[in-house]
């Protein structure tokens, strides 16, 4: 950490000893209109930060934090397009991919912003051209089923936005993901569809992942042995930055949609890696998916810290991981359409910013990402948010909720609004000792029985929330929402002084298999390896065999 911003966090410790005592409680008591300060509007997005264990001097103090940390130059420096992924030695522009505005970017001293455009245009002709039946399979038959074969950022982002859009998908094809190497993936997905109307796109940035290119072998072959072998080009399309690769495997480069390697796979819907929700939602939509990330960049780009959503969402974030010491973030959207966006989420924040040495290559002595979880609501509630009332552990967690249902089923929605909104006032307020037992005494119970239960019954509260509401899950939002986590990300990086753009841990884990795959699959020699995985793979040959 940079020692200005060191200086700002023990500032912030030592504050915390007058604030964070305080309950939430009497931080509402205290401040009756708490919401006009803690809330933030932008458009039809609002974000409710009032039942966090902060007061107006704890935001002053994280300004300062976030000042001393140089925010203001490292985000230039995302958006100019320098080199910040240091260890990759790549610049890190995504916001390029979104970039509405047509504003330059310059890299290597050419403005990419034509490229951007050229090739989001080829990917509006092809899903248009898929969607309408122009674009058909081999036998002519218009395309039932586009299948996304690809994994991690080549999978989850644009996995999780087909599902938050599917009443945008209109009379288009269905999009199914396939991702994991698991044979059981995409024979379950084939199962159900009929070649002759199934278009495959191979998703992967480097086309050399392991799971991906086994899935994609194994599809091709589905496709080659039902249709025939000329069949395969009408019924590929290829997502990548490795065109040479994709050549290679057969797909004409004129169905290769490109990108470059200034886009980190977990940062990539905006890229080629969206078109599966392009051709769910129609290539319009996809745009306005973009406008809403762009509204997003030019509010972070432009907005005072102080009233800039993804730098609050951040810093008391910072609060509660290095000040609270709180170690998990929950993110539970009551919006049932969101069910991948903590797993979206969960990668973005815990690939990003789930490092142990600086950018300086220095241990850490502070904490970085914390683990981030979540389900929606009101699901949760019936499982894991015993926990989040009455555990060991405090989580701070995220609330979304959408004004507008799309379903008009009688009370649904506003059942669900009281059930979002009934969980972050019980988690912030709580329910004390004396309010239970003259709940208990008001039904009848005699003292010891009160006595007994009391505690049991007994709330703490004063665990903290957001809640960010929007009008409707639209294209827009949702690009707003996820640029707002985008951001959220880069902030705490750049506080915790971390590269937020490599991902060694991924590499490792393809590296292992890969070295472990001959003793597996053919009885290679294991003389290198501990007893533990000797003995794991001496017993799964074992069990494997037939009879
Ligand atoms: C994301 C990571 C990782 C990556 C996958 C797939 O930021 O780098 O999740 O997206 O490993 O990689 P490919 O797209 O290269 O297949």
């Amino acid at each position: 950490m940079k020692p200005a911003a060191r200086v700002a966090l023990n500032e912030l410790r030592a504050h915390a000893e007058d604030v964070a005592g305080m309950h939430l409680r009497e931080h509402f008591a205290a401040d009756p209109a708490r919401f006009d300060s803690f809330h933030l509007d932008l458009g039809d997005l609002t974000l409710d930060y009032s039942k966090n264990r902060i007061s107006r001097e704890t935001i002053s103090r994280l300004v300062a934090l976030c000042t001393a940390a140089d925010l203001d130059e490292r985000r230039e420096a995302m958006f100019s397009g320098q080199t910040i992924n240091s260890t990759e030695g790549r610049e890190v522009l995504h916001t390029a991919l979104r970039n509405r505005s047509n504003r330059p970017v310059i890299v290597d001293g050419e403005d990419v912003m034509p490229a951007v455009n050229g090739v989001l245009e080829g990917m509006g002709r092809f899903a248009e051209d898929v969607r309408r039946g122009r674009l058909t399979g081999v036998k002519g038959d218009r395309f039932s089923h586009v299948v996304n074969i690809g994994i991690g950022g080549s999978d989850l982002g644009p996995a999780m936005a087909v599902a938050a859009l599917t009443p945008y998908r209109g009379d288009g094809p269905k999009v199914l993901f396939v991702s994991n190497v698991d044979g059981a993936h995409l024979s379950d997905t084939l199962a159900e569809l009929d070649p002759a109307k199934t278009l495959f796109l191979i998703a992967s940035k480097t086309f050399t992942t392991s799971e991906t290119m086994t899935n994609a072998g194994s599809a091709r072959a589905w496709v080659a042995d039902t249709l025939g072998e000329d069949a395969v080009g009408a019924h590929f399309a290829a997502l990548s930055t490795n065109l040479e690769a994709v050549s290679a495997f057969g797909i004409d480069t004129a169905r290769a949609f490109g990108f470059w390697d200034w886009v980190g796979g977990r940062y990539s819907v905006w890229s080629a890696i969206g078109l599966p929700l392009a051709i769910s939602i129609g290539f319009d939509n996809f745009l306005a998916f973009l406008d809403g990330a762009h509204r997003m960049d030019e509010h972070f780009r432009t907005a005072p810290w102080a009233e800039n959503m993804p730098v609050l969402m951040a810093a008391i974030g910072v609060w509660n991981r290095n000040v609270l010491g709180l170690t998990s973030h929950g993110v539970m959207p009551y919006d049932q359409r969101l069910s991948r966006f903590a797993a979206h989420l969960q990668q973005l924040d815990m690939e990003s910013n789930g490092k142990r040495v600086t950018l300086a290559g220095e241990p850490v002595d502070y904490q970085t990402g914390p683990v981030v979880w979540g389900e929606p609501g009101t699901n949760g509630q019936h499982a894991f948010f015993q926990l989040l009332h009455q555990g060991t552990d405090i989580v701070p967690c995220d609330f979304l909720i959408a004004a507008e249902p799309r379903e008009q089923l009688a009370d649904h929605h506003a059942k669900l609004a009281a059930n979002c909104f009934a969980q972050t006032e019980a988690l912030a307020f709580g329910k004390t000792e004396d309010e239970v037992r003259a709940e208990l005494a008001a039904a009848g119970l005699e003292p010891a029985d009160i006595d007994a239960l009391a505690p049991h019954k007994t709330f703490p509260g004063n665990r903290p929330t957001n809640t960010l509401i929007y009008r409707c899950l639209d294209p827009a939002t949702l690009g707003m929402l996820i640029a707002l986590y985008e951001h959220r990300v880069f902030v705490q990086g750049v506080i915790w002084d971390i590269n937020s753009f490599d991902q060694w841990g991924v590499e490792l884990g393809k590296a292992l298999a890969s070295r472990l795959l001959p003793v597996v699959r053919d009885g290679a020699d294991a003389e290198a390896l501990d007893s533990s995985t000797i003995g794991l793979v001496a017993r799964f040959r074992s069990l494997s065999e037939p009879g």
